[in-house]
């Protein structure tokens, strides 16, 4: 290499040098996302029989291979859809809205969107109703998880109560003053034991994330066995995972909420997803 530098021309050395980076690209393909974790097609128990009245049955579901987001989408994430809409409105997926994030000036730690934008990137992104996520997630090529999706990448295959475990530990942001971030939204990754049997964070607690599903309190006792998505229709869209201002036993790995579809609060995120194209079982079952 060196004397190919040394000694050919500078169209040369150019090409040598793009051929190192191209090279590898079409050898190993696209890239994976270091912030997309693979959940392998597999079967896992979802819902419980021991908890709320909606959670209940307990029952064997098959999902397709997955990606989910490792992290809640952050408001430095959220901010470069945001601004790429409001320099060209063209590029906006529902015309009807610009996707604009509440602002929240009573609660001083979260406040204005585009302050908090800067102040704290790496927070996740709040004030964003059902339909600015599922925007922001087609724009990224990729969607919202269903709510067994969500549930799988919680629990894993050994019906987890917490994402970390079956034992009641301060490992996320919730309504106590003891876990690290009283009365405040925490950036997100901050509770490295609370990470998941995949290893996402945050499922329990800091902020509820929107799921794609509507919401029905039946919808587990005649729900398809393999991926399902919810309702067909419904009032409500999915939350899950509880939050900052929520008491420990709603961050559970199935506990049931919802919200309408228009609401924007200072409680509710999201994270992505994204079909994965592999036939990949999980092994470790
Ligand atoms: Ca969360």
């Amino acid at each position: 290499m060196k004397s190919i530098i040394q000694n050919r021309s500078p169209i040369l050395v150019i090409l040598v040098i793009l051929s190192l980076y191209i090279i590898p690209i079409q050898i190993y393909g696209e890239l994976e996302d270091e912030n997309l974790i693979l959940v392998a097609a597999g079967t896992f128990s979802m819902g419980s029989d021991n908890r709320a009245n909606d959670e209940r049955p307990i029952h064997k579901v098959f999902l397709d291979a997955f990606y989910i987001g490792k992290y809640e989408v952050t408001n430095a994430e959220y901010y470069e859809f945001w601004n790429s809409i409001q320099t060209d409105k063209s590029k906006a997926i529902e015309h009807t809205q610009d996707h604009t994030p509440e602002d929240f000036i009573h609660i001083p730690h979260i406040g204005r969107w585009e302050d908090r934008a800067k102040l704290h990137p790496n927070h996740p992104v709040v004030g964003v109703s059902w339909h600015d996520a599922h925007a922001y997630a087609k724009w990224k090529g990729m969607r919202l998880p269903t709510e067994a999706e969500w549930e799988k990448s919680a629990r894993g295959y050994s019906d987890r109560t917490w994402p970390w475990g079956n034992a009641l530990e301060e490992y996320a942001n919730t309504l106590s003053n003891e876990d690290g971030f009283p009365n405040q939204i925490a950036p997100v990754g901050s509770y490295k034991q609370g990470k998941s049997y995949y290893g996402a964070m945050d499922m329990a607690g800091n902020v509820w994330e929107w799921t794609s599903d509507w919401y029905s309190d039946v919808y587990y006792h005649n729900s398809p066995k393999q991926n399902p998505t919810g309702p067909k229709n419904g009032s409500w869209r999915v939350i899950r995972g509880g939050s900052w201002i929520d008491a420990i036993p709603r961050c559970s790995t199935t506990f049931r909420f919802h919200q309408y579809p228009n609401l924007k609060t200072s409680f509710i995120g999201f994270r992505v997803a994204k079909t994965a194209n592999t036939e990949t079982t999980d092994k470790t079952k």
